[in-house]
């Protein structure tokens, strides 16, 4: 099989490639509605894990020599003509679609491409995925985010919310690799599902002198498309997506976070809250990190670093157990 010439990525090699297009979401708005060109290339391979384990995935990629899972991040404003293509590189059919926005799905023969087109709508926080063979082309790694911002906005995520100076997207993931293993070779998973590894926007943790650690091609704690980075003031919206199939909680520490949306209703309180529920198999939430002077140290500090980490023991370990390898990253006041 053609299919079974695997890209054989470190988690180094995927990551580099994906940060050379991503990192903080900038975004300017614009006063009038633009075209957005967008290509995914369906590639598969294997990525090495934590504890040197090779697992198969399939990505919507940027180029077809390269696996990025999750997919690039895609923001686009209210009014936007969006084409994106897929190119399947892979040898069986695929589909796309963005979940929430009420689009058809399209569907991309081996060896096919085809591109859907249409008409940014309601500003929020979405998926991009396969969703055929639900759940396990999502599982297996093809998913990524997409937002809208409202029309002419740099600052809100819908008309009259709260405000915020930067975004960022926390997708996380979590991987059973019998799971993947089993969808490689076609066939459909007959075990019960065994979360082994659990990530964040593609990336373990890696806890202090272990390899990597440090390494922001390799290191969750330390990605730029995860880290938070700002100083007092610099409120900051983040994007939160699961992939995954548990469901987790979210914790940050020094802060609380405003919660403004959950699974895309827009909440009518706003609630500070350091523990925010998300569900599995596609759970979101949205919510602002407002870079406050963290309000029980003493004395009063205004720069520091704190961790966010999921309130739920096993995502926070790598292959049963390596703690702490699992879906964290830090907070930079700086
Ligand atoms: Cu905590």
């Amino acid at each position: 099989m053609k299919r079974r010439n695997f890209l054989k990525l470190s988690s180094a090699g995927m990551a580099t490639a994906a940060l050379a297009s991503t990192g903080l979401i900038a975004w300017t708005p614009r006063a009038y509605a633009s075209t957005i060109n967008k290509t995914f290339y369906i590639t598969d391979g294997l990525i090495t894990q934590p504890d040197g384990v090779d697992v198969y995935f399939r990505g919507f990629s940027s180029s077809q020599s390269v696996l990025n899972v999750p997919g690039e991040q895609m923001i686009v404003q209210q009014g936007d003509t969006v084409n994106i293509t897929i190119i399947n590189t892979l040898g069986h059919q695929h589909a796309f679609t963005i979940d929430g926005l009420g689009l058809s799905t399209i569907t991309i023969n081996a060896g096919a491409s085809k591109t859907l087109s249409f008409t940014a709508g309601a500003p929020g926080s979405y998926f991009y995925l396969d969703p055929s063979n639900a759940p396990y082309n999502r599982l297996v790694g093809l998913h990524g985010g997409f937002a809208i911002m409202p029309s002419g906005s740099s600052n809100t995520l819908y008309s009259g919310s709260p405000t915020f100076v930067q975004q960022y997207f926390w997708l996380f993931h979590d991987i059973d690799p019998a799971w993947h293993t089993a969808i490689s070779n076609g066939s459909t998973p007959t075990t019960t599902y065994k979360p082994r590894y659990f990530t964040l926007n593609g990336l373990s943790a890696r806890p202090p002198g272990a390899p990597g650690a440090g390494d922001p091609n390799i290191d969750a704690m330390v990605d730029p498309r995860s880290s938070l980075h700002g100083h007092i003031g610099d409120r900051t919206l983040i994007r939160v997506l699961n992939a995954g199939k548990c469901q987790n909680s979210v914790h940050v520490h020094a802060n609380h976070m405003e919660w403004l949306t959950e699974n895309g209703q827009i909440r009518s309180d706003v609630w500070l809250k350091d523990c925010i529920n998300l569900d599995g198999n596609m759970g979101k939430f949205d919510a602002i990190y407002p870079f406050e002077p963290p309000p029980d140290a003493w004395p009063a500090v205004q720069t520091g670093v704190y961790p966010m980490h999921l309130h739920n023991e096993m995502t926070q370990t790598a292959g049963g157990g390596l703690y702490m390898f699992g879906s964290l990253t830090d907070i930079y006041f700086e």
